[in-house]
């Protein structure tokens, strides 16, 4: 009996650990904040047709309204009630959203906040996305309904209250992060109300979930919960589809909790990737590119069938979370494409891409003043929408990073080139490198101060490839550089130093 119960939890987390994504497709791509309406339209009109996997979304349930500072990014990890109502719309629009993404093969996933309501400090009223009363003082939820009992502050063993020391792990998981109202996820009644909540989303159609905060869960209790979870809605999966996990646990080596005791009920965000590339793209403690030649498990990251990797996420691009001055972000933008190109290419993990607004950093002794800034938005607080600029550039203060073309086009050469080995590595002791994917890639990076000039085995067909970093095919024309590949696999790379984006990738369908 034991070994069936051992062989069913090993088959649900094994099930938890593919993101089913559509025949062809692999990145997701965060659109941190988007209104639903527009993620709609953006999934027919652009990632449907680009070839991205999935979009993780925002918290998309009930959350706090607040004033100071005004309408904070982060006010979305202050659940007040899994109503799906939330500053990215309604219910009904989330619904049709879900419908259209999946109607033309790009999943959605949910960021689950399940570890808390919102700030112990969140005062009494109807400040909320739907409008519902609550009383964080009281810690009465009355729209989930959530009372006092449901909560963790008979059990955490703090004077505060809150998190002290994350060299314990039992304030870490039984008291307040940051003054957030923990929930009791071991009482079965709380337990029923997040899988409730969860089931609701996936009957709708998602595919899966980020569960934010997972470090502040006891495993166990994680478990169970998503031991209740539905199926995949069999409309867009096949049957027995089990939901995708993510969970956000930031290990970057030295607390008393890891990542691994999260392995078995699904896949971890490595922090340690992000923060590890940007260090060596910015030439940083003596890390060269040719380093990288073990890139993935050879660094110590987790194992690459548990791990969701991203370059920066929506926390630390603004200096929140884990990863520190090394994340290279939009804001530098020659050296962001070169990292998400150089993950996009990796085997290495399920990738994920961030696309992010614009606000007005103001940083002091490091540290900006204005990290909580939110979304693009009018003076009422509502989100604003999405224009798409004629050359395919987002306006209003959207990044859109997922649409510049580096990225996307890197995302489709990570379709292209899937369940090829890394091959062909080649490196120049400094931080010019060279590595391909089977007989369908092939990448090339210049980050040193000066001149690439290089022939190198590709291992492709012999042909005429575009280089689909400075341009693509568009018809049976390059836009940008063509490689000559001979019958021996064999292409010269000419890359100077100061190009606008210093690094060659072509593909089996970027060939003349
Ligand atoms: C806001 C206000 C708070 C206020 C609260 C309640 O900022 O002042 O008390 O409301 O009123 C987001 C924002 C928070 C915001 C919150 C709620 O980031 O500022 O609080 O919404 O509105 C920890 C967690 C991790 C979490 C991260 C931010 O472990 O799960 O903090 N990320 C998620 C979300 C995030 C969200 C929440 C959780 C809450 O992605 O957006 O918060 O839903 C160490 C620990 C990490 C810990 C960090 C930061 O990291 O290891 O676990 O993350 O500290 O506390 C090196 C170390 C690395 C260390 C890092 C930073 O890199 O290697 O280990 O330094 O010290």
């Amino acid at each position: 009996m034991k070994l069936f119960i051992l062989a069913a939890l090993l088959g649900l987390g094994l099930a938890q650990h593919n993101p089913h994504t559509k025949p062809g497709r692999s990145a997701i791509v965060h659109l941190f904040e988007w209104r639903w309406a527009d993620i709609a339209d953006e999934c027919e009109r652009f990632l449907g047709p680009n070839g991205f996997g999935g979009v993780q979304i925002s918290p998309p349930n009930e959350h706090i309204v607040l004033e100071s500072p005004w309408r904070p990014w982060w006010q979305r990890y202050q659940p007040i009630s899994y109503k799906l109502c939330s500053r990215s719309g309604t219910e009904e629009e989330l619904r049709d959203m879900i419908r259209r993404c999946n109607n033309v093969g790009v999943n959605i996933y949910v960021d689950a906040v399940i570890n808390h309501m919102c700030g112990a400090g969140g005062g009494e009223g109807t400040h909320s996305s739907c409008g519902s009363w609550f009383n964080a003082g009281n810690k009465d939820f009355p729209s989930v309904p959530f009372s006092s009992w449901d909560f963790n502050d008979n059990k955490c063993r703090t004077g505060s209250g809150e998190i002290e020391n994350y060299g314990d792990i039992y304030q870490v998981r039984d008291c307040r992060l940051v003054s957030l109202l923990d929930l009791a996820l071991e009482k079965d009644y709380v337990r029923g109300k997040v899988a409730e909540f969860m089931n609701s989303l996936i009957d709708m159609g998602v595919a899966g979930f980020r569960v934010d905060a997972c470090k502040h869960m006891w495993p166990g209790d994680l478990a169970d919960i998503y031991g209740r979870l539905h199926d995949l809605n069999t409309k867009w999966f096949s049957g027995g589809s089990k939901p995708f996990i993510f969970q956000e646990v930031i290990d970057l080596g030295h607390e008393a909790i890891s990542a691994r005791e999260y392995f078995h009920l699904g896949r971890v965000t490595e922090f340690k990737y992000g923060a590890k590339l940007g260090t060596v793209f910015r030439r940083w403690h003596g890390e060269k590119l040719s380093y990288t030649r073990n890139w993935g498990e050879g660094w110590g990251f987790m194992p690459h069938g548990d791990a969701v990797v991203f370059v920066d996420n929506h926390d630390n691009q603004r200096g929140h979370g884990a990863g520190g001055a090394s994340i290279v972000t939009f804001w530098d933008p020659r050296l962001h494409k070169m990292a998400v190109g150089y993950m996009l290419a990796h085997p290495y993990g399920v990738a994920r891409v961030m696309s992010s607004f614009r606000w007005n950093r103001h940083i002091v002794n490091g540290k900006d003043q204005n990290d909580w800034m939110g979304p693009p938005s009018h003076k009422d607080g509502s989100t604003k929408s999405v224009p798409i600029n004629p050359d395919q550039t987002c306006g209003d203060g959207w990044v859109c990073e997922h649409r510049w073309r580096q990225i996307k086009n890197m995302v489709i050469f990570r379709n292209v080139v899937d369940g090829q080995p890394h091959s062909n590595w080649w490196d120049n002791n400094s931080n010019q490198v060279a590595f391909g994917r089977g007989n369908r890639g092939f990448i090339v990076f210049n980050n040193d101060d000066w001149e690439m000039d290089v022939t190198l085995n590709t291992g492709m067909p012999g042909g005429t490839y575009c280089d689909v970093i400075s341009g693509q095919k568009e018809g049976n024309v390059c836009t940008g550089k063509q490689i000559q590949v001979g019958d021996d696999g064999r292409a010269h790379f000419n890359i100077s130093n100061t190009d606008e984006d210093p690094f060659v990738a072509i593909h089996a369908e970027s060939k003349l």
